[in-house]
């Protein structure tokens, strides 16, 4: 009996009840079932396209079910974690993400997930034994995590949410004149100059701007350009809206002042709201504005390796993911989020591409990008770390004699057709490569007049597992996945 028991004693178990009643309320709002299920903590995986979020979730939950290496995840150091496992995800209407095909994929195959064309869910379940005697009498030691994998562009219609069809043309067109895009829009915006906005709708007109913006878009994204702000996120992948009106429009030259009826401007304007309302709100409701926490991945080295006009231009998209999740001051994103988001990972993933030496450079370049991009986006609230991580680990680290020098190499199978220099490789042959290194002044990688490509950056084939004396593979090897999960569930699993 509780009225026994003396009031220090007592006092602990309480709070935990109350935690939990509080979790259990919280969930509650979101959908009923959630009083009678474990806790959950909903994960957001972020980032731009191609940044690593279906490979991440994967290793996370194939080294959380499988008993992976994590020494500095304490729940997994201490021994406490008893098993994980995958359960019914909670919503009946979003697809299941494909754990199984991507572990098949990365394990078996040896080959790195195709990109994300739709979203997808699923709910990873961790039993654990509390730290604390009187938590382990009382809580159920039990965390579902659901986590969401959706197409990396979509992130970037975040911030359209908070621009008027005016403002999104003016930023537009500002981009579109940086020199590193400035070719690339070339023919958008010759089309752009040649029509009159306040001239009557005409759906051909609409159409050919449409694609030709289309156009310009993807052409940024490709590898050589590695740019990151390319908003609308449809038109680079737009699931099933493809040709829809919602998805025909283009920022204009647009003089001041409000559309007039029946022209061009007012027919942009008002798809451009509608793209919004039907797209851009529902996925910002139902996926983004639950999450508890978040991590955001960014693909660092490829900006790194571009330039520091890739370097900027990855500042300033994650400076506008953030400004989204700028939340407690009021205005536009505070009314949509149902609870605060607590806990924001800013990782730069596949860190397996440079030596372990560098790593520590690779963190400070990714904690300088995250600085200035709060100090861009005015953020506050959430507390927010950075890291440099591989969820996946392809290669491993060597050295090699050149001409009397010890140079620090790493070492794995490139993709099939990467080439260094006169090389192509088959795909199957393994090789040392010299990566190169990252400058040891984080400044440096923003500076203008720093060169582009200094590192050597080839694509490599997902390990080869090694296998135990009975023939079972182990879990996925990774750099420090360990530290973002104590980071983003070490409390929860106390
Ligand atoms: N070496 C290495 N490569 C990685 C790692 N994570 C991702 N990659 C590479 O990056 C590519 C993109 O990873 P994904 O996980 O598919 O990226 P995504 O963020 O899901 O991309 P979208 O679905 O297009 O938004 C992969 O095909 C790999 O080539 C990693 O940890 N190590
Ligand atoms: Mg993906």
């Amino acid at each position: 009996m509780a009225g026994t028991l003396d009031r220090a004693r007592d006092l602990p178990a309480l709070t935990s009840l109350t935690d939990e009643a509080r979790i259990a309320l919280d969930s509650l709002a979101g959908r009923a079932a959630g009083l009678f299920t474990a806790p959950t903590l909903r994960l957001g995986v972020t980032g731009l396209s191609r940044a690593g979020k279906t490979v991440f979730i994967s290793a996370l939950a194939h080294n959380l079910i499988h008993g992976g290496r994590l020494p500095v995840f304490e729940a997994a150091r201490s021994g406490r974690l008893a098993r994980a496992y995958l359960e019914q995800q909670p919503d009946d209407a979003v697809p299941r993400f494909q754990y199984e095909d991507h572990v098949d994929a990365l394990v078996q195959a040896r080959e790195w997930p195709e990109s994300t064309r739709a979203i997808s869910e699923f709910r990873l379940t961790v039993e654990f034994e509390s730290a604390s005697g009187w938590s382990r009498l009382f809580s159920s030691g039990r965390l579902a995590i659901d986590i969401v994998d959706y197409p990396g562009e979509w992130l970037l219609d975040l911030p359209l949410l908070g621009k008027s069809y005016q403002t999104f043309s003016k930023e537009a067109l500002e981009l579109a004149d940086l020199p590193v895009r400035h070719d690339l829009a070339g023919e958008w915006r010759a089309l752009v100059d040649t029509v009159d906005p306040g001239a009557a709708a005409d759906e051909m007109k609409a159409r050919r701007l449409a694609e030709a913006f289309a156009g310009y878009l993807k052409a940024c994204k490709q590898d050589d350009r590695a740019l990151s702000t390319l908003p609308p996120g449809r038109f680079l992948m737009p699931g099933d809206l493809e040709g829809s009106p919602a998805l025909t429009f283009s920022p204009l030259a647009l003089p001041e002042g409000a559309a007039k009826s029946g022209s061009l401007h007012a027919m942009m304007e008002r798809r451009y709201e509608a793209y919004k309302s039907l797209v851009v709100k529902p996925f910002f409701r139902e996926h983004i504005a639950r999450l508890d926490r978040q991590i955001v991945l960014v693909d660092a080295l490829q900006a790194l390796n571009a330039g520091p006009a890739a370097v900027i231009d990855l500042e300033r998209a994650l400076a506008e993911i953030l400004a989204c999740f700028r939340i407690g001051r009021g205005g536009f994103f505070s009314d949509l989020f149902s609870h605060r988001i607590d806990r924001i990972l800013v990782a730069a993933t596949k860190a397996d591409h440079i030596h372990h030496e560098s790593h520590d450079r690779l963190q400070a370049i990714v904690r300088r990008l995250a600085e200035r991009a709060m100090k861009r986006a005015a953020f506050s609230g959430a507390q927010l770390d950075v890291l440099a991580m591989a969820a996946v680990r392809a290669t491993r680290e060597g050295t090699v004699s050149q001409n009397g020098e010890t140079l620090p190499v790493i070492i794995g199978t490139p993709i099939a057709g990467e080439r260094i220099g006169a090389q192509t490789f088959d795909g199957e042959t393994e090789t040392a490569v010299f990566p190169g290194d990252l400058p040891a002044d984080p400044a440096e990688a923003f500076a203008s007049e720093s060169e582009a490509g200094s590192l050597r950056f080839v694509r490599f084939r997902p390990p080869r597992l090694e296998r135990t004396a009975e023939g079972a593979t182990l879990s996925l090897p990774h750099i420090r996945l360990d530290r973002a999960l104590q980071f983003l569930l070490g409390d929860r699993l106390a």
